[in-house]
Parts: structure tokens; C-alpha cells; sequence
């Protein structure tokens, strides 16, 4: 007999694999969600007994005029959305959010360009600086600001980030119907300059945009056969924003964001499975059954980027009445 006694080992004991195939992980999405529920939950009961979940903080330090046309995307200058009442940060503002970030109980601080690539100069020694100061607070940096080049990437590594996110958003078969000015090749290279820098990998997608099960399959295959997975994935449902493509597309059913929850914690049972956009037009019990399957991080503050999310109080409310361990102690009361 095996005494297992501690979560590390129980962890180690999970095997990861990197060799996913697309017919398994439709399987996996299509099974009845019954057995998938219980497949995902025995791998996130051993790899987070304690169901603990990160709270991660997001705040868009730079808003709109980005020239890429992402179809679902409010920032987009080939988009009609109204944007313009957003202030963009100097550093000092950033580190104020921050500090009130943590104040709240988040762990993590996550900041917004919404540009098309890093660009050297004031914008980016600021960039750094924030991350700089976000460390300094105690609290894991992130920082989203499209491509970068090696050179940038070990900046920001230097600074001290945490990690880069840069979702692939898509498959590379539906990628087309929603961007047009950046490749999925791109992508995927901007990826590796920041694995190469050595800063963690936030790398995912979003459901809703009117792909089908095969397209998110084969999404998913992406991200679950790089080695090593991506240290975090996040798993948004489009928030249709008024100006954008896709802002009358039918609201994707709130089983579809378990399913994908759920696939991606047995794909990547040690990433962190980040709950992230359209958490609003969830409800509660949706949210507890993608936490039950294996999401172990959300968004937490009152704001995404440029629309709204659930309250703090609110999250804490759903937090509570799911009895999901967070350091309560962190938090202002
Ligand atoms: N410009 C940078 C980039 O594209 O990497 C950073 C910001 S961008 C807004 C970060 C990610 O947020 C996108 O890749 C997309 O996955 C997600 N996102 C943006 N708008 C969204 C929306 N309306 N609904 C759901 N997710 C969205
Ligand atoms: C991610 O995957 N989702 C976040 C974060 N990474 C940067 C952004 C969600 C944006 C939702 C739409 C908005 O607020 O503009
Ligand atoms: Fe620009 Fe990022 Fe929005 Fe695309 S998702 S338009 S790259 S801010």
C-alpha cells in the first residue's frame, strides 16, 4: 500500500500528458456531463484539495486605438465601440489600483495595453516600472500588451513579471473569421519569446464566437500539447460589446463554459484554469459547477477591461456559499 501524505505527492502522481489528440478532446467535450464532471473533479480534488482560488485583479492601463481588428474586441480602432470614457494610467495611478487590489484580497494584478505590439520607449519603461512596483506590493504581476520581441520579453522578466498574457483566442481554423492583422503563427511566437525570457505562459480563449465543438477541440489541442502547458489558461465567454461583429451573436449556454472548464482542468491538470470574461452572464450555480470541475482562478474586481464584471461583494457571496477556501484573512472588511 502507497501512504500518501501530502498534496505535493499526490500531485506528483498525476501524470501530464502533451500528446492530446483532437478526436479525444471532443470526446472529452461531448461526453455526458455527468462523467466528465466527475473525470475533471478527481483531477482538481488531487491536484487542489482545498479548492483553493486565485483572485486576479485586472485593470486596462491603456484603452482603445488598437489597430488590430479583432471581431470581438471593444478597443479595436475597426470597431465602433465607444471606449472613450476610459482614463489611461500613469504609473502612479497603476500602483494606487494595485494596492486597493490587494486590499480587496486579490493575489494577482493584472494589466491591459490595448496594443498591437510592445513598442520601446516611455510607455514601455513605465510598463516595466509598474511591474516593478505591482512585485513590490506583494502581488503576482501580469501584463497583456500584444507581441513583444525577445529583447522586451527579458525586460519585463528582469522586472520581475509574473507572467504574459496572449490568448490564441481561437482554433487556427476559425481564427480568420475573427482576426485578420495578426497570424496565428504570430501568435504563437510571441508565445515563445515569453517562455523563452522565462516568465510564466497566460495563454486562452474564448468561447461564443460561433465556432463549433471541433473548433474549441482543436483550440484546446494547441494549448494542451505545448510542453509544458501553459502555467495558465484562461477560458472567456464572449461579452457581446455593442460596435463590435459580433455584438448580436447568440449567448453561448452556460453548460458550454463547464464543459470547456472542465476539459481543460483533465488536459492540464496542473495550469491554472482561469474563469475569466462573461462570468456575469453565467449565474451562481454555473460558476460552482466550473469551480467543482476545475477552475481555480477568476477575475475579481468590479471591472474587466472595458465592461463590467460581478461584484466584489458578489464574489465573495458566491465564494462563501460554495465554502471555496480563499485567505479571507487578506481582506478589508
Ligand atoms: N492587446 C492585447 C492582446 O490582444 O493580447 C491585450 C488585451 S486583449 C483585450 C486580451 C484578451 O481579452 C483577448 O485576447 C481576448 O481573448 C480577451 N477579450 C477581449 N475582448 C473580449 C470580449 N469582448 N469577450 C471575451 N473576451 C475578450
Ligand atoms: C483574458 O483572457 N481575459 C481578460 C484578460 N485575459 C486580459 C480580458 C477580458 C476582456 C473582456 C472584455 C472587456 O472588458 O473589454
Ligand atoms: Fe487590440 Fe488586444 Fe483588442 Fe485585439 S484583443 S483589438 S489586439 S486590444
Amino acid at each position: 500500500m502507497t501512504l500518501i501524505n501530502s498534496t505535493n505527492q499526490i500531485s506528483q502522481d498525476i501524470k501530464l500528458r502533451f500528446d492530446w489528440t483532437l478526436v479525444e478532446i471532443q470526446e472529452l467535450l461531448e461526453k455526458p456531463l455527468f462523467n466528465l464532471l466527475w473525470e475533471a473533479q478527481v483531477i482538481h480534488r488531487k491536484v487542489n484539495p482545498e479548492y483553493n482560488v486565485q483572485l486576479a485583479s485586472l485593470l486596462s492601463v491603456k484603452t482603445g486605438g488598437c489597430e488590430e481588428d479583432c471581431a470581438y474586441c471593444s478597443q479595436s480602432i475597426h470597431n465602433s465601440s465607444d471606449v472613450t470614457n476610459q482614463i489611461d494610467y500613469d504609473v502612479k495611478g497603476v500602483l494606487n489600483r494595485a494596492k486597493a487590489a490587494k486590499q480587496a484580497g486579490a493575489d494577482r494584478f493584472c494589466m491591459g495595453w490595448a496594443w498591437r505590439e510592445i513598442r520601446d520607449g516611455k510607455p514601455f519603461d513605465s510598463m516595466l516600472e509598474m511591474v516593478r512596483g505591482v512585485r513590490s506590493l506583494g502581488l503576482e504581476a501580469c501584463v497583456t500588451g500584444g507581441m513583444l520581441t525577445d529583447k522586451q520579453a527579458l525586460r519585463l522578466a528582469e522586472a520581475g513579471l509574473n507572467a504574459y498574457n496572449h490568448n490564441l483566442d481561437t482554433s487556427p481554423e476559425y481564427y480568420e473569421n475573427i482576426i485578420s492583422t495578426r497570424t496565428y503563427q504570430e501568435r504563437l511566437e510571441t508565445l515563445n519569446k515569453v517562455r523563452n525570457a522565462g516568465i510564466t505562459v497566460c495563454c486562452g480563449g474564448i468561447i461564443g464566437m460561433g465556432e463549433t465543438i471541433k473548433d474549441r477541440a482543436s483550440l484546446l489541442k494547441v494549448l494542451a500539447t505545448m510542453n509544458p502547458h501553459p502555467e495558465s489558461v484562461p477560458i472567456n465567454a464572449l461579452v457581446p460589446v455593442e460596435g463590435t461583429p459580433l455584438e448580436n451573436i447568440q449567448e453561448v449556454d452556460s453548460l458550454e463554459m463547464v464543459r470547456m472548464v472542465a476539459t481543460a482542468r483533465i488536459l492540464m491538470p496542473k495550469s491554472r484554469v482561469r474563469l475569466s470574461a462573461g462570468r456575469e452572464q453565467l449565474g451562481k450555480e454555473s460558476q460552482i459547477l466550473c469551480l467543482l470541475a476545475g477552475a481555480d482562478s477568476i477575475f475579481y474586481g468590479d471591472s474587466l477591461l472595458t465592461t463590467s464584471n460581478p461584484s466584489v461583494q458578489s464574489d465573495r457571496d458566491l465564494l462563501s456559499s460554495a465554502g471555496v477556501s480563499v485567505n479571507w484573512d487578506l481582506y478589508d472588511s
